[in-house]
Formats: structure tokens, C-alpha cells, sequence
């Protein structure tokens, strides 16, 4: 029998904060875990090293299944980010080394490829319209078949998605406090489908689109979104309300056919029960590391899969090389993908995590033959990158009311 004979977290911070979980057996095989929770790193560093990792010593890796329920209703205190970051980590770090020990790749645990290639979607934001189309051509330029695409909105300094440098949007900042910013519905919902009329006038109607509303709308005011949004026909309209009133879906069902996403938040199936029973939504964005790892959104997908729903894995920079490498495995082996989110990580990050996944023509690659995840950690380096504090932000409505960032 294999064992478990120690594990470790390592906390390292690029440019921005990850937690990884690291798991050796006896016999030398070492597995590795996403458990980043953006903005709460800590509390999951000290779920996986006062309580987790003492449960896992001595035992059999191989048994996957078994531990996930042995941590998740061994706890008694079920679901929930931190729980299932946590849960995640472990599962990741056992699926890799399951992986290892049988010399093969993760996605062929998982039934085999059901593809060559894993379509992503790229982000482009801008400070107004103009530069917006300009990001989305760069991308169209760069091989993106599919584009997210986020403007500045008159009259309000910042927007979630638009970045002040042009790069990559990161919504954590370093500092002692939460960053505020102000909001107005009215003033986004007057403006937004003028930004989607502008693209399909330049780029025609071939481009996949997505839009990212951020939860920041009534379940009426996505309805009028989504169908002012028709004629540009969207890939997604993603998080257009808070998502925890399922039953709000129903509402927008209603009146758009524009396609929706949601799930970013979500940790277990049942964060999307009723969504997916009642096909309230098209596209489920709960990720590898929110959602309790690769064994919990094996049955997430396979139920979406007979309610027509399928994945679009939230792949923020926030997650790390590591949840993309599970994702990758797991986006190419199930038949209900629908795409993956990518976000590229900067030089640092993928210097400290070697991976063997590779860009090209607007799909994802992973190298063939890699065994496990394909992924590793350089724990010399990333001790030389230690935790920063950083928080995303709060944000208000023009009155000073506290919103949904
Ligand atoms: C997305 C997300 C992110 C989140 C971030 C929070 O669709 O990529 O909404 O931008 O805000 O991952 O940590
Ligand atoms: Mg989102």
C-alpha cells in the first residue's frame, strides 16, 4: 500500500499571493494543490495546517473518494470557500500523484480526451469604447477565437474589469484596507450595449463575445441586459445578479435568450441545484479549486451534462498554475465543456510553477505524456516571494450605500 507520510503548504507571492498544497508519499511521489482563496489566503493555509493535514498522515493516497468524504462530512461544518478550497487542495494533490504513480496523464483517469485542444477566452478592457475595440482586435490578432470584453463607463472612475495600466486586470490590491469604489447601474446599464453594437460593427458577427457583469444587477435589470444584448448575440452574459437566489434566475429566463453564466462563488452542487434542474442557466463556472476539486466537479458536470449546462471554468490569475493544470485535464476529458477562461499569469508566477500547458491559435495545449497534473512547484524561488496582504475591493453606490462588488 502507498501512504501518506507528510504534507506542507508553501505560501509564496509572485506579484500576488498562492497557496499550494504539497502531499509525499512514502514511496517518494509527491502530489500538488491549488488552495488560493484571493483576499482570505490565510484562512485556508490554517484549515489545511491545524486540521487537515494531521487527518491525512498514514493514509492510502490512492483513496480519493474516501477522503473527500472523510473531510467533508467528517468536519460536520460543510461547504463554504474556505471548507472547500481547502477539501480542493487535497483532492488536486491526490489526483496528481495518483496520476504519477500510474505513469499518466490526469484526463486519462477521467475517461480520456474528448478533444484535441481546449478553447479559451481572453480579456480585453479599456478605459473607454475606442480602446476596448482596440483590446478585443489584439486579442482577435493574438489567435483568440473567444473574447471578454469590459469598458470604462462615463461618469464613473473605476469599473470592475478595466484595468488603469492596460494590463491584465488584477482586482487584489496590496494594503491594510480594502480599496472602495463607486457604482452606478443607471449609468452602466445606458452604456454597456453600446460597447457590443461597436464591436459586431467592427468585428463582425464570427468573434465570440462575453460580457462579465460582476453580480451587479436586480434580477429585472439583467432581464433588460440580456435583451438589449440579442442583436450582438453573446457567447455569455456572466453573474448578472448575486447568485444566491437561484430562484431569481427564472425571472431572467424569462425575457432573454441571451446565454448565461454563472458560478464563480460556488462551492458545492448544491450552489446550482436548481439552476441546472430547471436549465435556468447555460454555462457553470464553478472552478476545480472553489468547487471542492477534481471528484466533487466530476458530479457537478456530469449532472449539468444531462440538463444541457455546461462548463465555462472560472481561470482568473487568482487561481493558480496548478488549478489550471487540473482544469485543462478536466476540460479536455469531459463531452459537456464549453470553454475555459484565461488569464495568462505573469513571467514570475510561471517561472515558479513549471507547467506544460501551451497557448496557440486561441485553444490550450498540454504537453503530451506529462503524468499527474503536468505541474510543479520551485519552493526555492517562491520562498523568495513571501505572502503580501492583499484585499479586493468593497464597493458603493454613488450614496455611499454599501453594494455587490
Ligand atoms: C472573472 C472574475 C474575476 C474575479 C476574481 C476574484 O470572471 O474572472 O469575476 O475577475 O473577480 O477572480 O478573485
Ligand atoms: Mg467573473
Amino acid at each position: 500500500m502507498t501512504t501518506i507520510e507528510s504534507a506542507k503548504v508553501i505560501v509564496c507571492s509572485p506579484g500576488r499571493n498562492f497557496v499550494t498544497l504539497k502531499i509525499f508519499t512514502e514511496q517518494g511521489v509527491y502530489g500538488l494543490g491549488d488552495a488560493t482563496l484571493n483576499g482570505r489566503e490565510k484562512a485556508v493555509v490554517s484549515y489545511l495546517e491545524d486540521y487537515v493535514i494531521p487527518c491525512l498522515i498514514g493514509r492510502d493516497p490512492s483513496r480519493i473518494e474516501d477522503i473527500w468524504q472523510y473531510l467533508y462530512k467528517g468536519a460536520y461544518w460543510r461547504r463554504g470557500p474556505v471548507t472547500m478550497s481547502a477539501i480542493a487542495a487535497v483532492d488536486m494533490a491526490l489526483w496528481d500523484i495518483k496520476g504519477k504513480m500510474l505513469d499518466t496523464p490526469v484526463y486519462n483517469l477521467l475517461g480520456g480526451k474528448s478533444r484535441e485542444a481546449v478553447m479559451v477566452y481572453g480579456h480585453a478592457n479599456g478605459k473607454d469604447i475606442a480602446e476596448t475595440i482596440d483590446e478585443v482586435g489584439r486579442h482577435l490578432d493574438k489567435g483568440y477565437k473567444a473574447v471578454r470584453a469590459q469598458s470604462g463607463i462615463p461618469g464613473i472612475e473605476s469599473t470592475y474589469g478595466v484595468s488603469k495600466t492596460k494590463d491584465n486586470y488584477e482586482p487584489a490590491v496590496r494594503g491594510d484596507l480594502p480599496k472602495e469604489s463607486l457604482w452606478s447601474t443607471e449609468k452602466y446599464l445606458n452604456f454597456i450595449p453600446k460597447l457590443f453594437k461597436e464591436l459586431r460593427d467592427t468585428y463582425g458577427d464570427e468573434p465570440h463575445l462575453l460580457h462579465d457583469c460582476h453580480h451587479r444587477l436586480t434580477p429585472i435589470e439583467a432581464a433588460r441586459l440580456g435583451k438589449e444584448f440579442e442583436p450582438y448575440h453573446l457567447f455569455w452574459m456572466e453573474d448578472c445578479t448575486p447568485a444566491e437566489l437561484q430562484e431569481s434566475f427564472r425571472i431572467i429566463r424569462e425575457h432573454t435568450t441571451t446565454p448565461l453564466a454563472v458560478g464563480e462563488v460556488f462551492n458545492t452542487v448544491w450552489d446550482a441545484q436548481l439552476l441546472i434542474s430547471e436549465m435556468l442557466i447555460d454555462y457553470l463556472r464553478t472552478s476545480i479549486v472553489r468547487g471542492g476539486g477534481i471528484s466533487h466537479m466530476k458530479k457537478i458536470a456530469s449532472f449539468a451534462e444531462i440538463y444541457h449546462v455546461r462548463t465555462g471554468f472560472h481561470g482568473a490569475t487568482d487561481l493558480s498554475p496548478v488549478t489550471m493544470s487540473a482544469a485543462l485535464n478536466f476540460d479536455l476529458s469531459i463531452n459537456n465543456f464549453g470553454i475555459q477562461e484565461y488569464m495568462p499569469h505573469n513571467g514570475l508566477t510561471q517561472e515558479l510553477f513549471p507547467n506544460s500547458y501551451q497557448f496557440k491559435d486561441g485553444f490550450m495545449y498540454l504537453e503530451e505524456g506529462k503524468p499527474g497534473l503536468g505541474v510543479d512547484i520551485d519552493e526555492e524561488k517562491a520562498s523568495k516571494y513571501p505572502y503580501e496582504r492583499a484585499y479586493l475591493p468593497v464597493n458603493r453606490k454613488e450614496d455611499g450605500t454599501l453594494f455587490n462588488w
